[in-house]
């Protein structure tokens, strides 16, 4: 039975992150992937030239209609640009509760271009956080949450536990922006989990936060512990920028598609989809 997922996110006119590497992992990785738009951004590999965010009656107006018919065993949330989209999106979480809520905390592009007003922050953590299975912040957005440098194990740990703290079940606290290998820090109120891999040296990529979050999002729909569906979606990630490419002069998208469409989990025939009941 194909699994329903449901991305919330931005759209990225080049295609590189937003809800359209959201949707490539979903189709790479086995689920059926519906997507709302929060904003439109006018982008590419070089940065972000424009963005606007949707009226946030449109977006609980999108999450209505995904949800009041397919339906979605995981939600994944990506640029929620402001504080009245991110209360639409927690009022439709706490009245109809996902199996699983994997937030992404997005606050700027891989140029470093604001991709959220100064109203998300206070936001994410009070309304939305209490709601999220996980929350996978990177180190920028880690220290702009709660207010101070991260860096090394001990503070990433630390870190990790004040996300925690402010009601998620479990944060995952992404290395990439620090010196030397890919290390995260993954904890789940009780136990915390190391994830490393080899630095992957390449300009090629843009999106991998959104690609690592939509992941996580696919693996646990599929029925992945936590700490196995970060460890799974981390090594789909790595090989996606193992085997990227240059598309643009910029950072260019990492490469969803390097390990094929796992057929043995892809379901076409109706019966199967109309197995599965909409949810609320
Ligand atoms: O990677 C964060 C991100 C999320 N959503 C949108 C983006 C980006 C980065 O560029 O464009 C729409």
């Amino acid at each position: 039975m194909v699994k329903r997922v449901l991305t919330i996110a931005g759209s990225d006119s080049g295609a590189g992150a937003g809800l359209q590497a959201d949707l490539k992992t979903f189709c790479v990785l086995g689920v059926y992937g519906s997507t709302v738009v929060t904003a439109v951004t006018a982008q590419n590999t070089r940065g972000v030239q424009d963005w606007l965010a949707l009226p946030s009656e449109l977006v609980a107006a999108q999450i209505k209609s995904v949800r009041s018919d397919i339906g979605a065993a995981a939600i994944k949330t990506g640029m929620l640009a402001n504080a009245e989209i991110i209360a639409v999106v927690a009022a439709s979480m706490r009245s109809d509760v996902p199996r699983a809520l994997v937030v992404d905390p997005v606050m700027s592009a891989k140029s470093g271009d604001p991709l959220v007003d100064d109203s998300a922050v206070a936001a994410y953590r009070d309304v939305l956080f209490p709601l999220a299975t996980v929350v996978t912040p990177n180190l920028p957005e880690v220290e702009r949450l709660i207010g101070r440098r991260v860096r090394g194990d001990a503070e990433m740990r630390q870190a990790a536990q004040d996300i925690v703290g402010l009601g998620c079940q479990s944060a995952l606290i992404k290395g990439g922006h620090a010196a030397g290998s890919a290390r995260d820090i993954f904890y789940d109120g009780e136990d915390f989990y190391a994830f490393e891999e080899e630095r992957v040296n390449t300009q090629n990529d843009h999106g991998t936060g959104c690609t690592l979050a939509s992941a996580i999002t696919a693996y646990l729909a599929r029925g992945s512990t936590l700490p196995n569906a970060v460890r799974e979606a981390k090594e789909y990630l790595t090989g996606a920028l193992r085997n990227s490419y240059a598309i643009g002069a910029g950072h260019s998208p990492v490469n969803h598609f390097w390990r094929g469409i796992s057929l043995e989990t892809v379901e076409t025939s109706n019966s199967a989809i109309q197995d599965q009941p909409a949810q609320g």
